[in-house]
């Protein structure tokens, strides 16, 4: 009986059952070096004997589809973000091999941020970078690789250093970083470059499951749809044209026993039950609801002005307050593209229910500390709600005529204490007075601990309380 030297890789699916048409062959391009390069993988996987164990990373491009060929964990991940979904895996998944395979376009452009910081953190990951120096699912356009003078679909006349910049040698940049621990080119242009390639391949693998730490392999593959050749023409271009801007070689291999530490064994990262108690604070004196839940209505409270006008602080300590009071709350901060002086909010639900989302579309209740803040949601708030109006800064009514209004002097308030940040102190004063959500000795209670290192303010805060307190009796009691 003959013996089988050679058969589909066992990690391989028996038939490719894609949606569409021709649905049991490959999607791939005659020619394609996807196809080698996944067989090259597959064969790893089984002389490792780590199918059950791997997980693999699959970019955006022509390779989107590598979930239709090999039996193995599949994440498909979003365009270039393909090493920090591995990360991700490696550090929850300890028996995981994880591979992040990806395009040029997919690592060396949208994602170029990604693989360079995999690899300076040294994860313990494979990752099979396939240049074949152009975008090939959208058409051919450009990619980072793409060689100078190389027509494409975006460059008809040719890559130009001028216009495009030039091609970026991602093997060698990934080797001016301290912690990978493999780093090697290799090329599919013919017989025994496949041969050094499978011996690339199978040793980032290898390297993995011994723990030592980030291998990259970046693999020279034919696209003759792209390039506008045969399958041999473009095996030919390879050597020719590819490998003299990206010369094939093995750039870092470095023995286990000289890194120091290997990178894929320092200490863990994923924290214990008790880290994770300790950093949430559960079951600590402080967090525990001083009384039980309140009868409260959903609140949705926006609070909206410049950035530095403390108004993210008082949206945290506003949900301080909720905590304190028995309730669920969420605090959700936006800022705008500036930063001091740019406009900001904080968005804070309160209910005695779990809040789904902290976002809020239409609050319940606004606190517009400028005019910017009164004109972008005045119009979002919900029918029967309150707007508080920082009258000192804004000097125009609310036009709405279904919501309560309520104008408080804050800043010019505040600027009596001396303190202008204590304007929101103010109006949460006279909110929770007006509420009931929760007493104005909660607030007192609280403000020390939300001033932190800022104690000094402390006076200018409680004082700050019984101005909102006084501002209530005299303008708002009885009102709700
Ligand atoms: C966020 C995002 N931007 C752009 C695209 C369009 N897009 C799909 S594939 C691709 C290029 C892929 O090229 P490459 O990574 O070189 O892989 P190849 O197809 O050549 O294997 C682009 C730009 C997308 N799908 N998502
Ligand atoms: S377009 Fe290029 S990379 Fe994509 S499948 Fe076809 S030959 Fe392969």
């Amino acid at each position: 009986m003959s013996e089988i030297k050679h058969q589909k890789p066992r990690c391989f699916y028996g038939t490719f059952t894609r949606k569409g048409q021709n649905q049991e062959v490959s999607h791939y391009c005659p020619g394609c070096g996807h196809g080698v390069a996944h067989n090259l993988i597959a064969e790893a996987i089984d002389d490792l004997g780590v199918q059950d164990r791997v997980v693999f990373c699959s970019p955006v491009g022509c390779s989107v589809f590598a979930y239709y060929y090999f039996d193995v964990g599949n994440v498909q991940c979003a365009h270039g973000r393909a090493p920090a979904v591995a990360t991700a895996i490696r550090r929850s998944l300890r028996d995981a091999i994880v591979i992040s395979y990806q395009g040029d376009g997919d690592l060396a452009g949208i994602g170029l941020s990604n693989i360079v910081h995999a690899a300076n953190r040294g994860e313990n990951i494979s990752v099979f970078f396939i240049n074949n120096a152009v975008y090939g699912m959208t058409g051919g356009q450009m990619a980072p690789t793409t060689l100078l003078n190389q027509q494409t679909l975006t460059t008809p006349r040719g890559r130009n250093a001028a216009n495009d910049g030039y091609p970026i040698r991602m093997v060698e940049m990934i080797n001016t970083l301290e912690a990978p621990a493999y780093i090697e080119r290799v090329s599919l242009a013919d017989g025994p470059r496949v041969i050094k390639a499978r011996r690339a391949i199978r040793k980032a693998l290898q390297y993995q499951t011994e723990g030592r730490g980030f291998s990259f392999v970046e693999i020279l593959s034919p696209c003759p749809i792209n390039w506008k050749k045969t399958p041999v023409e473009a095996r030919q271009w390879i050597i020719n044209e590819l490998e003299k801007t990206f010369p094939v070689s093995n750039l870092r291999d470095i023995p286990e026993k000289e890194k120091t530490p290997p990178p894929g064994k320092i200490a863990p990262t994923v924290p214990s039950e008790e880290q994770i108690l300790k950093m949430f604070k559960i079951g600590e004196e402080e967090t525990k609801a001083s009384a039980p839940p309140k009868n409260i209505q959903d609140q949705g409270i926006k609070i909206a002005g410049f950035g530095g006008q403390g108004l993210l602080s008082a949206g945290t300590l506003l949900a301080n307050c909720a905590i304190e009071e028995g309730l669920n709350t969420t605090w959700l901060p936006s800022y705008g593209p500036e930063m001091r002086g740019g406009t900001a909010n904080a968005s804070v639900n309160i209910s005695r229910d779990i809040i789904g989302s902290p976002i809020i579309a239409h609050p319940n209740v606004l606190v517009a500390l400028n005019i910017p803040s009164l004109d972008a949601f005045e119009d979002n708030v919900e029918p029967g709600g309150i707007i508080f109006v920082n009258s000192s800064l804004i000097n125009r009514k609310v036009k709405r005529t279904d919501v309560k209004a309520v104008y408080v002097p804050a800043s010019d308030m505040a600027a009596k204490i001396g303190v202008p940040a204590v304007a929101n102190v103010i109006i949460m004063t006279i909110y929770a007075k007006m509420s009931g959500v929760f007493s104005t000795e909660t607030l007192a209670k609280l403000i020390p601990k939300s001033l932190k290192n800022k104690k000094n303010l402390l006076d200018a805060n409680l004082q700050a309380i019984e101005a909102g307190k006084n501002f209530y009796e005299e303008n708002c009691r009885g009102e709700i």
